[in-house]
């Protein structure tokens, strides 16, 4: 993917604050601190077109970028951090869980882990979501420059089968070396054009106006 242009529009948590669902979207989806907007600059070629953090937890809307003038990123807010109030934590996963299930827009999604973390209920109940709903999931595992090749195969196959996915399924990637950037990339490119559903296989697919409940927990 040529990058000609990554700009932001706005933050919104509202649908009335959505801007209009004219232009296909693809949906980042992690953890506070997994490395989300780490990720996002590195595939749109930017230092901080996405703010990064130490402080995990900042992010508390739904961001959108326009790129290329073709179609948008969404950065959904971190999900899973402890600092966070419960109460704000259950709005927010309220938030998310509503542009999830109702943005008829939505072509996919990227969910963005450590690598040297093991995939939780939270993100097993995700994908298990997206895959029901019949959204393809591109899992990423980001942060790889911290573990050798063989520990990143490793991790890999443990997340994989925690996934129930084969392990190839799921794309190794580096922020800080770029590594798996280009096979983001075509993964991303196959849900823009909807032709292939990369990353964690999706079963029988059903239309997207059926799509009216939300994610579990
Ligand atoms: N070594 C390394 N550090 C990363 C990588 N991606 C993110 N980080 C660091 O992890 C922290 C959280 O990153 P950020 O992108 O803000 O995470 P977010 O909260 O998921 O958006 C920051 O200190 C980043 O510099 C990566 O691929 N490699
Ligand atoms: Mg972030």
């Amino acid at each position: 993917m040529k990058i000609r242009s990554a700009e932001f529009i706005k933050s919104a948590l509202h649908p009335e604050h959505y801007p209009p669902a004219d232009l296909p979207e693809i949906a980042f989806a992690g953890r506070s601190n997994a490395g989300k907007s780490s990720l996002i600059n590195t595939l749109l070629n930017r230092k901080n077109l996405v703010k990064t953090s130490r402080t995990p937890g900042k992010t508390r809307h739904l961001n959108f970028f326009l790129i290329n003038r073709t179609f948008r990123f969404v950065d959904l807010p971190g999900y899973g951090y402890a600092r966070v109030p419960m109460l704000l934590r259950r709005s927010w996963k309220g938030w998310i869980e509503t542009y999830l299930s109702k943005r008829k827009a939505l072509k996919g999604a990227v969910l963005v882990m450590d690598i040297r973390r093991v995939p939780a209920e939270e993100e097993r109940s995700l994908t298990a979501w997206f895959a029901r709903h019949g959204l393809p999931c591109i899992t990423v595992l980001t942060k790889a420059d911290k573990l050798s090749r063989s520990r990143q195969i490793r991790q890999r196959f443990k997340a994989a089968e925690a996934f129930a996915a084969e392990p190839e399924a799921l794309i190794l990637f580096s922020a800080k070396t770029g590594q798996g950037r280009n096979r983001l990339w075509e993964a991303i490119e196959g849900c823009l054009r909807r032709d292939s559903a990369p990353g964690i296989p999706v079963k029988a697919p059903e239309r997207r106006d059926e799509r009216a409940t939300t994610p579990e927990s």
